[in-house]
């Protein structure tokens, strides 16, 4: 995400701590790991650049995904990830959507924080691919439709899976609850958090991100280049990153979607500062009211031509 500085400290031993058993919470109705793992749909298994989920299955495959657990924090944000059904969910005749849709949906939920140093009101879901599905260049695409509420921060990117900033992340789509864009960014050593290259996409008159729209980015070993529906809107090449530290992008990255909520990001943008940093409390009675939510149809990762 664009600005990460906790991570600094933290990345390392929490996504390290999320590869096994990191939900410590895991209520009976976790969607993840809960039964018996279904044929995966990725195809084929990792290692090579083609993956394909469509979240058509009927059950989150656990062989690919892991959810992060409730120890995980960054960013100063306001949430507690957790596994369980309210957070991470898959939803079948979704207007719009080819199939099922994998569903991230934060909740309001005061006094249930299990760590002493933050007092979470909320959970929320965050799952990803690593040690599962890690990958080298390609291009790499999602089909996401969110409602807008100030403040939100929902994401799909791709991080590195070593020490952050030096093995690098890639934002393909953060979303801070402003109408009308999203942002996309890439952050490695000389270039991260407020430092990272970023720039927003406005969509076109008309246009919403409540709409469904496919995020990309294409990453190959010389440049990577971001796009909304195809419309291409921000290319970095190698050369112009190397003039602000080394290029990070020549290892393997695993896939990340999530749903924060205020913390850096969005109360940089936004400014609010009750009932929560950077979330309004429109927004909270929104959460409450079960109106926030992040939908994904696919996401998918193709060879590059
Ligand atoms: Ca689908």
């Amino acid at each position: 995400m664009r600005i990460r500085r906790l991570l600094l400290a933290g990345a390392a031993i929490a996504l390290l701590a999320g590869c096994g058993g990191e939900d410590t919470s895991s209520p009976p109705s976790a969607p993840i790991g809960s039964g018996p793992a279904p044929t995966p749909s990725p195809s084929p298994k990792p290692t090579t650049v083609a993956f394909a989920e469509e979240f058509n299955a009927g059950q989150i495959s656990s062989d690919i995904w892991k959810p992060e657990g409730p120890d995980f924090w960054v960013n100063n944000e306001l949430q507690a990830y957790v596994n369980s059904a309210d957070t991470i969910a898959l939803r079948s005749n979704v207007a719009g959507a080819d199939g099922g849709v994998l569903v991230l949906k934060p909740k309001w939920a005061p006094g249930q924080d299990t760590r002493s140093d933050r007092r979470a009101d909320f959970q929320s879901g965050r799952i990803h691919t690593r040690g599962a599905y890690d990958f080298t260049y390609g291009r790499a695409q999602a089909r996401i439709k969110m409602t807008e509420f100030t403040g939100v921060w929902p994401a799909f990117w791709l991080l590195g899976n070593g020490t952050w900033p030096a093995t690098g992340e890639i934002d393909i789509m953060e979303f801070v609850g402003e109408p009308g864009w999203i942002s996309a960014a890439l952050h490695g050593s000389g270039y991260s958090g407020a430092n990272a290259f970023s720039r927003r996409y406005n969509f076109p008159s008309g246009l919403r991100v409540s709409d469904w729209h496919i995020y990309s980015a294409e990453w190959s070993s010389t440049a990577i280049t971001f796009a909304v529906d195809g419309n291409e809107y921000f290319r970095i090449t190698r050369g112009e990153v190397e003039r602000s530290g080394p290029w990070a992008f020549d290892t393997p990255k695993h896939i990340i979607l999530n749903y924060a909520l205020g913390g850096d990001y969005p109360f940089g943008v936004n400014g609010v500062l009750a009932p929560y940093r950077g979330l309004p409390q429109s927004t909270v009675d929104a959460i409450k009211a079960g109106e926030a939510e992040m939908l994904v149809d696919w996401v998918r990762v193709t060879p590059l031509p």
